[in-house]
């Protein structure tokens, strides 16, 4: 009687981890929404990625909490702010002794990996799998770090090469119990190296350009007068455009940067023989629009932002073919109805506003990131919310998903009755945002501040500037409204929404107040 007890016992466990859902997080590094047609349908037609929000559940107000690679990270493993989880800018190194949401699942039961960009230095803990490219990664025959410390390179491109990877784990796991899965893509970061397949596509395209390309800095404040993003000025002609060096001498008045041109013959040599031949081909025809165009900024802007977004999106199809190829996986191998798929990026990212490449900023182009999740067993297909949610908001996501008690050190919150319609939105008001990474890369100066559903305050501290937006007057961001005297009210008020917030975060720095 004891064994028959013990055995339907040990026989129920199986069938509640059975149960219990799948999670696959999806993160791409650096993909803007605005790269995803059913966000935007002007630039590039991402019919796998739009599938999770057909048949899941679109966010259009997600934004994270410090817009940078490694921080977004640290907040993926911990819900917590960087101030939190240490992890305030890209060199510094994870504590891998923290406890994270891997370990967590990993204590409940829960087959763990991750697979792709880690970014955080110090290796991963708390997954029964991991494989990871060193720092950035490459895009052709990257190399790979795996759970023993050894490195390898593995031929191919890196987009299909880590889809290759985590669909390998997902058919060799432990399948009797449910899994969590981190699919991180190096794509479409810079410099942009796309496949000859869609390099041919997406070079023969124009894209629309925004209306703040021209924007003059020397209007702005001084974060925008102190930036170094510009396509035009730092987006660097033969590393990150492929223009053939070869021109330079036609170039006549030009300052010769040997690190852009070994950077030129690093990612070209890296391309395979047979594709490298018709990729430079392709490349070269923008060595001939350039010496037309030379000597006249506004129209050297106009080629460099066509030849960015050419390279950018054709990365992007990459990315959403590869997304496709799991989605097929998980349909085949009757995994569709019982995972969870999450869609996101690290952050947002500037293509061509105010000029811009790179994110960082509070503002909304790079403080935005997609998200899109289906879950058929419990979300309505074609739902959206409208809610304003945070990077912060996933840790206690996945463990409610999960049916694991989310711990008090968590800072977010539980997006789960929002998924399964228990609740149309949340009721938070405001967003906090805080930015550190500074000058290296691109000197955007620190910041912080608060979003709220229709204004943002923002403070650049080191240099005493504060700016408040009207977002549903300008969406742009482009008329900081902080002298304006109808708005000295709503600015003392934000002031004070945004000292509540620091205090309920705990975060103490700048050192000195807010003064
Ligand atoms: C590299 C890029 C920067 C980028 C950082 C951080 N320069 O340094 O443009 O901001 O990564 O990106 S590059 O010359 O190497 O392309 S992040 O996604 O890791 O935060
Ligand atoms: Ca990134």
């Amino acid at each position: 009687m004891r064994w028959l007890l013990l055995f339907a016992l040990c026989f129920s466990q199986i069938i509640l981890a059975q149960q219990r859902p799948n999670i696959i997080y999806i993160m791409s590094d650096d993909h803007d929404a605005d790269a995803i047609s059913t966000y935007n349908i002007k630039f590039i037609s991402t019919p796998n990625i739009d599938r999770l929000a057909k048949e899941g559940m679109l966010f259009t107000r997600n934004f994270v909490a410090n817009s940078i690679c490694g921080p977004v990270r640290a907040t993926l493993l911990t819900g917590q702010h960087s101030h939190k989880n240490g992890i305030r800018n890209n060199r510094t190194r994870f504590d891998s002794s923290k406890l994270t949401l891997p370990k967590i699942f990993q204590q409940n039961g829960y087959q763990t990996a991750i697979v792709g960009k880690w970014h955080l230095h110090s290796y991963p803990t708390g997954f029964d799998y991991w494989k990871i490219l060193p720092g950035q990664g490459l895009y052709y025959d990257p190399r790979m770090i795996n759970m023993h410390g050894d490195t390898a390179v593995i031929k191919g491109y890196a987009t299909d090469v880590i889809t290759d990877e985590a669909i390998n784990w997902l058919d060799n796991r432990d399948k009797t119990n449910p899994f969590l899965l981190l699919y991180h893509h190096k794509a479409p970061h810079r410099n942009f190296v796309p496949t000859l397949k869609w390099l041919e596509v997406f070079s023969k395209k124009s894209f629309p350009e925004p209306a703040t390309l021209f924007a003059d800095m020397s209007k702005y404040g001084q974060a925008w007068r102190t930036q170094k993003m510009s396509i035009l000025r730092d987006l660097t002609l033969f590393t990150d455009l492929k223009v053939d060096p070869a021109i330079i001498p036609q170039l006549g008045v030009y300052t010769i940067d040997s690190s852009d041109i070994r950077g030129y013959t690093a990612s070209m040599n890296r391309i395979p023989e047979t594709d490298r031949k018709r990729m430079k081909e392709i490349y070269a025809e923008r060595g001939k629009q350039l010496l037309k165009a030379w000597g006249n900024d506004r129209l050297v802007l106009k080629l460099k932002y066509q030849w960015y977004m050419q390279d950018y999106m054709a990365c992007v199809a990459s990315l959403d073919e590869n997304v496709g190829r799991l989605l097929e996986y998980l349909d085949k191998n009757n995994l569709a109805k019982n995972t969870v798929v999450i869609y996101t990026s690290d952050q947002g990212m500037y293509l061509g506003e105010n000029g811009w490449f790179d994110k960082r900023w509070m503002y909304d182009v790079s403080m935005q990131a997609p998200l899109l999740i289906r879950w058929p067993e419990k979300i309505k297909a074609g739902s959206v919310c409208t809610s304003l949610v945070q990077n912060i908001d996933y840790v206690p996501s996945f463990l409610d998903i999960a049916g694991i008690k989310i711990p008090e050190w968590v800072q977010g919150i539980s997006l789960l009755p929002i998924l399964t319609g228990k609740q149309t939105s949340l009721s938070r008001k405001y967003l906090y945002y805080h930015y550190y990474e500074y000058p290296i890369d691109h000197y955007v100066l620190p910041h912080l501040g608060i979003r709220g559903e229709r204004y943002k305050l923002i403070y650049f501290y080191t240099a005493g500037e504060w700016e408040l937006y009207d977002l549903k007057t300008d969406m742009q961001e482009q008329h900081n409204l902080i002298k304006s005297a109808a708005h000295q009210a709503l600015v003392q008020q934000m002031k004070i929404e945004l000292i509540k917030l620091r205090n309920k975060y705990d975060d103490h720095e700048p050192a000195g107040g807010l003064q």
